[in-house]
């Protein structure tokens, strides 16, 4: 089995130091952070995630599951945020209110700190007053959402009314993402971008930073 494989195992077993200690060893073989990411943490996380659904894991092993994969997370940042890259915009990024899911938009977050942006991140479970407030004081250019219930993403709208009913609508530009979402469900509901996952929301930011400012 190779270490990648061992990895992907220790996050489908629950086994936090596992994966901690094989992430350390992949990294001292030079393994890059997207083969750690694509190849071991992502299908790992997705056979969690069938084994929950088919009712052999329950939310404890979930649970564990995802602190090892936030864990690993962390370890691999270095990687995605190194080189020398032109700082650029701010994004204020929270997962919205009554969801506690937060790998996705870790992950997110890494991925455009690697790209030069500033990242306030306000965590999960957050109330569109938050967003707001956070708009109001970060003045970031983007406001980014994740949600990964299709109960949670219903809330999504309510953030945008409360920018809208603040004043502050025009001043960012809000951007979702999460499993259940869609291009179409961002349009409906008035977003000013979707991205589907983490490479894709890094080319979502520079397509939109091209059309309005040119760089
Ligand atoms: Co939950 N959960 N969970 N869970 N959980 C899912 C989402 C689920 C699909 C599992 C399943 O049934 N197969 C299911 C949702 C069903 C649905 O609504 N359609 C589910 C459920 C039902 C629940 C509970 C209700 C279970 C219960 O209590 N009975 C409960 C809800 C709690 C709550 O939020 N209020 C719950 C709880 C949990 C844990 C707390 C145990 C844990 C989360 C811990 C944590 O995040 N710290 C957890 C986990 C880990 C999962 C699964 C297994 C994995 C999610 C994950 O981290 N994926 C998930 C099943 C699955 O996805 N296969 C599941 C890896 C991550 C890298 O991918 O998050 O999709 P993802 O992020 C991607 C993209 O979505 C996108 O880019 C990311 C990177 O590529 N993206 C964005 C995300 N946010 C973005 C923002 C952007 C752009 C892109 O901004 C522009």
């Amino acid at each position: 089995m190779t270490l990648l494989e061992e990895l992907k195992n220790a996050i489908i077993n629950v086994e936090p130091k596992k994966a901690e200690e094989t992430t350390h060893l992949l990294l001292n073989q030079g393994v890059g952070a997207a083969d750690i990411l694509n190849q071991a943490l992502i299908p790992g996380m997705d056979e969690v995630g069938r084994l929950f659904k088919e009712g052999e894991y329950y939310v404890p092993e979930v649970l564990v599951a995802a602190k090892a994969m936030n864990a690993t997370l962390n370890l691999i940042e270095p990687l995605l945020i190194q080189g020398d890259v032109p700082r650029r915009g701010k994004i204020v990024i929270g997962t919205v209110e009554g969801d506690l899911h937060d790998i996705g938009k870790n992950l997110v977050s890494m991925m455009w700190k690697g790209a030069g942006y500033t990242i306030v991140d306000l965590g999960v479970d957050v109330t569109p007053e938050r967003f707001v407030e956070a708009v109001r004081q970060e003045k970031p250019d983007y406001l980014a959402i994740s949600a990964l219930l299709t109960s949670t993403m219903l809330h999504i709208p309510a953030v945008i009314q409360a920018l809208q009913a603040a004043g502050l609508r025009d001043d960012v530009k809000v951007l979702v993402g999460g499993a259940p979402l869609s291009q179409p469900f961002a349009n409906e509901i008035g977003a000013d971008g979707y991205a589907a996952d983490a490479t894709d929301a890094v080319s979502l930011v520079r397509r939109i930073d091209l059309e309005e400012t040119g760089t």
